[in-house]
């Protein structure tokens, strides 16, 4: 990480944070950009705020800084999902998974009333591109791989909270929403790491040291 680039991220993920409100439910999301989150969220001192985390990691770093998180099992609705992502096009197509945490945090950005994306300015793409990560059972993982074709099983990652094999497909995406059906017909796929533009709210992007949305 480049100074430059943590400061863009701390930049979003600070902007993010002023969005949290006393008494809201917040989704967490996972990686580097949510490690600027967490303290920013943290430092606002709304007793009323509950958690959810999208990783152990994210759960662990939270309830260090006094976060209070609750178990997703018995949580219908989040208020605002905020996290990170690999790219983001134009059209607000998101790639998750670079840290293999993208089941989680698709069904914590789908339960989100809103669901807000914080990412240094690298992450602008002008088309979306492989890899994309995927989590795969380990039942029949063989079979499914050979019906991705162009994917691989993640070399020295362990498997997810939920038990799934964390992959990457390394195909040509052409049109991510073409793609992302294709993937989710497929039954041995838990989840893939593209995210359609229905789901994203914002996307707030740290560009030197100002925060630009995008439009
Ligand atoms: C975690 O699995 C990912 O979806 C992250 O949100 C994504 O990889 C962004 O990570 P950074 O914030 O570390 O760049």
């Amino acid at each position: 990480l480049t100074t430059a680039t943590a400061n863009e991220k701390k930049a979003a993920a600070e902007a993010a944070a002023a969005l949290v409100e006393d008494g809201m439910l917040i989704g967490l999301g996972t990686g580097t950009t949510v490690a600027f989150l967490l303290p920013a969220i943290a430092a606002r001192r709304l007793g009323g705020v509950r958690c959810v985390a999208t990783s152990p990691a994210t759960e662990a770093a939270a309830r260090q800084l006094g976060l209070h998180v609750v178990d997703f099992t018995t949580v219908a609705r989040i208020d605002l999902a905020i996290d990170g992502a690999d790219q983001v096009s134009p059209e607000r197509w998101l790639v998750k998974g670079g840290g293999g945490a993208h089941t989680r945090e698709k069904v914590v950005a789908a339960a989100a009333e809103r669901f807000v994306v914080i990412v240094s300015s690298d992450k602008l793409v002008d088309e979306i591109a492989a890899p994309v990560p995927l989590e795969l059972l380990a039942f029949g993982l063989e079979s499914t791989l050979a019906a991705l074709g162009h994917a691989k099983p993640r070399a020295g990652t362990p498997p997810s909270p939920d038990g799934g094999i964390i992959a990457d497909w390394f195909g040509r995406v052409g049109d991510p929403a073409t793609l992302a059906a294709w993937l989710d017909s497929l039954p041995g796929l838990v989840s893939h790491g593209l995210f359609p533009p229905d789901m994203v709210s914002n996307v707030l992007i740290g560009r030197g040291s100002v925060v630009d949305r995008l439009p």
